[in-house]
């Protein structure tokens, strides 16, 4: 998520080259490991019939439920000897080379802090509730595992070609508010749906978002909102699908991507596989503005 102002210059004091930190778990205190329990127990009371099985495979695997804020000292020798993915601390959001550096070696980036008990509903940068909750858990189904690292070094290939953002609106419709097929329906795997309580819900059942089929072009060429609902969902067949429609070769796209022009957030085009015809009833009310 590339579009937050406070990306910092060059490593801050006391964060290593690599910009990671030290989780300092035993400084979170009671308050701390109390909001990642509230948080953990009203994800579990929606997403149950909602989150993909990937991702509640994940929450099982790694126990992230077991009081307070996980200690990565613990889950990570778990996640590690599942798909190869350990989790790090950074003090917040690190540079483009950086993030994809840490991905295309197996390491995920976390913040280290909680949200405060009065943003439980919405924050701007993503705290250790949204990384570790939201996205970690996908990282131990071995496809999601492997679409992370493609990711990652798909991003250090694609630095120097300018089409830094045709990636990041990859990343944003899949990795943070994607959706999936199931047999039961969709479910969610994106890191930033699961994480949310009212986006849970909005992205599976409400009548407002569009709800289309994946197209990798056509996602990379799409618009997204850093401070709302999406007004479009993307929908892959599975994670095994979606990985291997990055397993090709990006030049040929990015040339056609660079002359196409962007997609607005609540198009619809021709060419889409529609799931969801939305109203944008939401985003026409103003969203979570809404008087
Ligand atoms: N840094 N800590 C952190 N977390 C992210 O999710 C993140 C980042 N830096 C860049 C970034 N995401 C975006 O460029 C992604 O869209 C690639
Ligand atoms: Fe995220």
């Amino acid at each position: 998520m590339s579009d937050f102002e406070h990306v910092f210059a060059e490593p801050p004091p006391g964060a290593a080259a690599d910009w990671t930190i030290s989780q300092n778990w035993c400084a979170y205190t009671q308050v701390e490991h109390d909001t990642w329990d509230t948080l953990y127990a009203r994800q579990m009371k929606i997403l149950p019939g909602r989150a993909s099985d990937a991702f509640l495979n994940g929450l099982r695997a790694l126990d992230l439920n077991t009081g307070g804020i996980p200690d990565f000292a613990v889950i990570n020798p778990k996640l590690e000897a599942l798909t190869g993915w350990t989790v790090h601390c950074v003090p917040g959001l690190v540079p483009d080379d950086v993030f994809f550096d840490h991905l295309a070696n197996r390491r995920f980036v976390s913040g280290q802090f909680i949200r405060k008990p009065d943003q439980l509903d919405y924050l701007q940068e993503p705290d250790i509730f949204h990384d570790v909750f939201g996205h970690v858990p996908m990282l131990t189904d071995p496809d999601f595992a492997d679409y992370m690292q493609a990711y990652g070094l798909g991003g250090q290939r694609a630095a120097g070609l300018g089409v830094l953002d045709q990636l990041a609106r990859l990343y944003w419709y899949t990795v943070e508010f994607g959706l999936m097929e199931s047999p039961d329906g969709l479910r969610i795997y994106g890191a930033g749906i699961v994480s949310s309580a009212t986006e849970s819900v909005f992205a599976l059942e409400d009548g407002s978002p569009n709800r289309i089929a994946f197209d990798l072009e056509r996602v990379m060429r799409t618009l997204y909102r850093i401070d709302d609902f999406q007004q479009v969902y993307f929908v892959v067949p599975s994670i095994e699908a979606l990985k291997a429609a990055t397993l090709q070769d990006f030049a040929p796209i990015y040339d056609r991507l660079r002359g196409a022009p962007e997609i607005a957030v609540d198009a619809v085009l021709p060419g889409d596989r529609v799931l969801t015809r939305g109203t944008q009833s939401y985003a026409a009310r103003g969203g979570r503005f809404a008087a």
